[in-house]
């Protein structure tokens, strides 16, 4: 741990702060916005600069209590995270880390299985948090009342046809955030899990169905609402904003309409 953390007021006396990936777009972006117009100061990170700036701008628009301070890097670039981590640590720090950033690609089976797709999944969902995890644990062990939130899927605990590389990459995800629970219950960091089902935003499906916009709609059709990004991010927020010994360690959250992974009801 740095100096600047040890002699640091506690973080939690000024306005809190997280580090949010994934922030260019869905529920990441929406879950940085929340967090801004609560009043939490966010390192929103993604790959898109041009749309990082554009959620600062928004934030400062709406005059938002908290900010957004852009931060464009790539969740798996590991020198590019632990340089964004020392700025972070010389700012005083965070109290949560909220990992967004993942996806899926492509819907073949085993039997065809596209290995650049699963290790694209492997590579944004597991290794990504891995990354994150490692740069941020050491402030958030020294904050005393860090806590870390990683998004995962009900793709995590449900397999289903067509979903296999990406129930691998979730399931990995899913694995490597029961084991940090475990871990760092002893540093007091609090290790929150959510699990979404159906969850209808601009680009989930449409990059997961390699930017067929006909295939993406079918994946909603008739469903009368899907959950928004914005149902996501209410929920993390809520998540994060409990005192810290209260841990919803696993939130499963889907649609009315989405019973399980099998049975949607289309109208
Ligand atoms: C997305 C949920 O149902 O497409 O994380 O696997 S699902």
């Amino acid at each position: 741990m740095t100096e600047t953390m040890n002699s640091a007021p506690h973080p939690s006396a000024a306005p809190r702060r997280a580090v949010v990936t994934g922030a260019s777009a869905g529920i990441g972006r929406a879950t940085a916005l929340e967090l801004a117009r609560r009043g939490w100061h966010v390192y929103a990170v993604g790959r898109r600069s041009e749309r990082l700036d554009e959620l600062a701008a928004q934030t400062a628009d709406e005059q938002a209590p908290g900010a957004v301070v852009p931060a464009p890097l790539d969740v798996t670039d590991a020198a590019a995270v632990e340089a964004l981590a020392g700025r972070v640590a010389a700012e005083g720090g965070v109290d949560a880390l909220v990992n967004i950033a993942g996806g899926a690609r492509g819907t073949e089976h085993v039997a065809a299985g596209d290995t650049e797709n699963w290790e694209w999944m492997y590579r944004a969902n597991v290794l990504g948090t891995l990354t994150m995890c490692r740069a941020f644990l050491p402030m958030l062990r020294a904050h005393g009342r860090g806590s870390v939130l990683n998004l995962t899927s009900t793709a995590a605990i449900v397999a289903y046809e067509g979903g296999a590389g990406y129930n691998a990459a979730k399931m990995g995800q899913h694995g490597l955030t029961a084991a940090l629970c475990l871990e760092e219950a002893e540093h007091d960091v609090r290790v929150i899990e959510v699990l979404p089902g159906m969850v209808h935003t601009e680009e989930f499906s449409l990059r997961r169905l390699g930017g067929d916009a006909a295939a993406a709609d079918k994946v909603y059709a008739g469903v009368e609402k899907p959950l928004t990004a914005e149902d996501v991010a209410e929920v993390c927020v809520h998540a994060l904003e409990l005192p810290h010994h209260v841990n919803l360690d696993q939130i499963v959250m889907r649609p009315l309409a989405q019973a399980a992974q099998h049975k949607v009801i289309r109208r």
